[in-house]
């Protein structure tokens, strides 16, 4: 599983705006006034080898008032759910009280630490850490967040001595499937449903623990690996308790699998949870299956209406089988599973260059890629570069002129082509570089033309 590094320091030590720059997003929040990250933020952090979830934190301050009592427990929380913390300290400001304060939480967490002195762009970098010895954290790690200085060797020395997660092939356990959802949609049900009817491979050998977070299991001869996200085999009546909903594991278990299933309730129309769900599962790549849940309780009368109304919420990954269920009484789940394999296959389907090329070719001929200033952008030969999901990379001419909508039109082209479907397919461009490009005495064969003409011209 990902390791989890938190974020925290009091309030406008610029801990969001490192967040962005570890995570390369702009989603979190950042602005001038102190305290507004009142929330915790989650990324994905892979600007090293090894890959992390970090988390973005409130500033911590000592004497609170109501709202920062609210972000005291936040980050309390995030320093308990992380493996590894940085405190963030102001380099143009010195140390300050509330410094210490943090510092002091992060002694007391007993976890790795690591003291970064941010915003010192600019300044001699002994000289900025110097005063900060005095916090007790060790050697501290001079950075620039805003300008992307240091940024990646703080990512490495936070993750230092931890290897990344072995890509364990399929070969060993089979297809790896996480189930993820909003709590209380049925995922336990749907689990426990699933574990319960077929042979659970690990359990059936003495020594191993019911607990684990991966649970390998055959079910019609085919062999996977259940990635767990709440522990769901301790709980006996599943349907009584309140499940509680885990940013961490959830993001954890996208990443570990092959084949991410969501699920959601038939009695709620598409939450704006689900929704971001959905949007981070199709972001990692991961393939992806819809299962709406609970559909025996949904009224025969209704059940069209639903459907299309749930249909209109889910345009944006119509590639991803819709399936509904029910978890409880176990329809649905037989072709749930059906799909878990297509998709599978697709998203670790293997396309040859002259396979991918062929496809290019014709796309290209039904439609041809608009003109750049009168040349028009070639597309001449692709390759496949990843699967899980399907990379195809793509080389050609001026390529990064290449409108969205042709670009939609390609990825739609090859999903046919090679029935690539519940799998995000990425398809990337390379532009063969100009050899002419930035070489001031060089002229191109077209420079050197015009330079012809307008001599013989001048001659006349
Ligand atoms: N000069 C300089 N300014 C920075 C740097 N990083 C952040 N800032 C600025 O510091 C201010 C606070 O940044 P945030 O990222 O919002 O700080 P924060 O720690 O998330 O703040 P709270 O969430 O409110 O506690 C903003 O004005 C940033 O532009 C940096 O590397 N150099
Ligand atoms: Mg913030």
């Amino acid at each position: 599983m990902l390791p989890v590094v938190a974020l925290i320091g009091r309030p406008n030590t610029g801990k969001s705006t490192l967040f962005n720059a570890m995570t390369g997003t702009r989603d979190a929040l950042v602005a001038d006034l102190p305290g507004l990250t009142r929330d915790r933020q989650y990324g994905f952090a892979r600007r090293t080898e090894v890959p992390c979830i970090v988390v973005d934190t409130g500033g911590l301050v000592e004497d609170a008032n109501e709202i920062e009592t609210l972000m005291v427990a936040q980050t309390d929380r995030a320093i308990e759910e992380a493996d590894r913390l940085v405190v963030l300290v102001d380099g143009r400001a010195g140390v300050t009280p509330q410094d210490q304060f943090v510092a002091q939480l992060a002694r007391r967490s007993g976890k790795p630490v690591i003291l970064a002195v941010n915003k010192t762009e600019g300044f001699d970098h002994d000289i900025a850490v110097a005063d900060f010895h005095q916090l007790g954290l060790g050697e501290p790690h001079p950075l620039s967040a805003a300008h992307d200085q240091g940024v990646i060797s703080l990512l490495e020395a936070i993750l230092v001595g931890l290897v990344p997660d072995p890509q364990d092939g399929p070969e060993m356990h089979g297809i790896r499937v996480a189930v993820i959802g909003r709590p209380n949609v049925g995922k336990s049900t749907l689990i426990n449903r699933v574990l319960g009817e077929n042979r659970l491979v690990a359990f059936d050998q003495p020594g191993t623990t019911r607990d684990a977070v991966f649970v390998p299991f055959e079910r019609d001869g085919e062999r996977y690996t259940l990635i767990d996200t709440a522990g769901l085999r301790r709980r006996s009546r599943v349907e009584d308790t309140i499940e509680k909903f885990s940013v961490i594991k959830t993001l954890q278990a996208i990443e570990s699998a092959n084949v991410v299933i969501v699920v959601m309730d038939a009695h709620d129309t598409v939450a704006e949870q689900d929704a971001s769900l959905l949007g981070t599962v199709i972001e990692q790549g991961r393939a992806l299956i819809l299962a709406v849940n609970k559909w025996d309780n949904i009224p025969t009368e209704q059940r069209d209406l639903i459907r299309q109304q749930i249909e209109q919420r889910l345009t944006f990954a119509d590639f991803a089988p819709l399936h509904f269920i029910s978890a409880r009484h176990g329809s649905g789940v037989g072709e749930l599973f059906a799909s878990v394999r297509k998709v599978y296959a697709a998203a670790m389907r293997a396309m040859s260059t002259p396979e991918l090329t062929r496809v290019l070719e014709t796309a290209i001929e039904s439609h041809q890629p608009p003109l750049v200033r009168g040349r028009r952008i070639k597309l001449r030969y692709a390759h496949q570069g990843g699967r899980n999901p399907p990379v195809i990379v793509i080389h050609g001419n001026q390529t990064e002129h290449l409108p969205d909508a042709y670009k939609r039109y390609l990825v739609n082209v090859y999903r046919k082509a090679f029935d690539l479907m519940g799998t995000p397919v990425r398809v990337t461009f390379r532009s063969e570089v100009n050899p002419f490009a930035g070489k001031r005495n060089v002229l191109t064969p077209r420079q050197v033309k015009k330079r012809k003409r307008l001599i013989q011209r001048n001659k006349r």
